[in-house]
């Protein structure tokens, strides 16, 4: 690689001038923007254990009020990002939220994209564009851009989940907005059985009404999965781990069952299952990832750190980055949610898998 001028081998007046007119030479910067061979990536491989965060959030629960926070989030920050950007990953932000007995995070829509994985505690719901979503261990629940949104909890216990939206993504390009509403109002627009099973899924014959020329047109039609039950992904890849005895990375995605696409426009979500004993070592691919633990307790190698995670904990990966998985466990098998940012890299035609 040959050396490129710096910008102290340039004369301070001309510098000056430069700066003056608002003008930057691009050569002293020219490695930095467009670095050899590998990107450089902000992101540093982080671990983020859940006995960490539940009594902080216990805290916060204590502390601030619902009516004083909307949303009580503690937010996984990435070092590498610097804490105040609010970043897992160049794309993806991490939230642990917390609702109380009673409490209501009030109905708003916004552009980024939000899943919740629901992570502990029974009895809350989130209500999106009017489909009454219960959040039970494992499910995940999507709030895809433009959707109304809401949460309640008419249980006895604190329920806690995290939250994965592409607000780096929208707010990095100034797209990044929130408005809020009125509570919704629960409708029937969507049932949790019409797409249980992939391989016949609803056709929807419209009539030339306005009540159905609405539906046809409302944001639910794009999104006819909002709940995707933990029982249907853990019984897939257990069923997977049956039928394919010799492949060790067993791993479903999260699909529209009626385009059969990706489940969100800029993040890729899936679920995983390593069987006991076993490591699964993920291919080398450009988009960062992040893992969270539903069952069992796995050690996450990312290049050269590893991180033991139990049940609840969650880490990041910087793309183009070795990620292995093993289970810890000779008994149990262990499953994760994991979270990329696949679909986005592809569209933007950079998607590149090294290994
Ligand atoms: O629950 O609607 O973690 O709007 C960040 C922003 C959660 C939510 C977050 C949000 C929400």
């Amino acid at each position: 690689m040959n050396d490129l001028g710096r910008l102290e081998d340039l004369p301070e007046a001309y510098r000056h001038d430069l700066r003056a007119k608002n003008l930057v030479p691009l050569w002293p910067s020219l490695r930095g923007v467009l670095p050899p061979h590998i990107p450089t990536r902000q992101t540093a491989a982080t671990h983020w254990a859940y006995q960490d965060i539940k009594p902080l959030l216990l805290q916060a629960g204590a502390l601030t009020p619902i009516e004083k926070a909307e949303r009580r989030v503690l937010v996984l920050a990435n070092p590498g990002h610097t804490l105040e950007k609010m970043q897992a990953s160049a794309a993806m932000y991490l939230g642990m939220q917390l609702l109380l007995p009673g409490e209501w995070a009030p109905s708003h829509r916004h552009t980024p994209n939000a899943v919740r994985m629901v992570v502990e505690g029974e009895g809350a719901y989130t209500t999106v564009q009017g489909v009454h979503c219960p959040m039970v261990r494992g499910d995940l629940i999507l709030t895809p851009t433009g959707l109304w949104h809401e949460h309640g909890h008419d249980g006895t216990e604190p329920v806690i989940w995290l939250d994965v939206l592409d607000l780096p993504l929208i707010y990095y390009t100034e797209t990044s907005y929130h408005i809020n509403g009125d509570k919704q109002d629960v409708s029937s627009a969507q049932s949790g059985t019409d797409y249980a099973v992939g391989s016949v899924v609803p056709m929807h014959v419209f009539e030339a009404t306005a009540a159905d020329n609405a539906h046809r047109d409302s944001p639910l039609a794009s999104y006819p999965i909002l709940r995707y039950p933990w029982v249907v992904a853990r019984d897939t890849l257990l069923a997977l781990a049956q039928s394919a005895p010799d492949q060790k990375v067993l791993q479903v995605v999260y699909t529209n069952p009626q385009t059969g696409g990706d489940a969100q426009n800029i993040l890729g979500f899936y679920a995983l299952m390593v069987r006991p004993g076993e490591t699964a070592q993920l291919p080398v691919c450009s988009p960062a990832r992040v893992l969270h633990q539903i069952e069992g307790e796995t050690e996450v190698v990312i290049a050269d750190q590893t991180f033991a995670m139990e049940a609840a904990d969650t880490c990041c990966a910087p793309g183009y980055t070795p990620v292995a998985i093993r289970n810890t466990s000779t008994t149990t098998p262990a499953f994760l949610f994991m979270a990329d940012e696949a679909p986005l890299h592809r569209k933007l035609g950079v998607y590149e898998r090294r290994a």
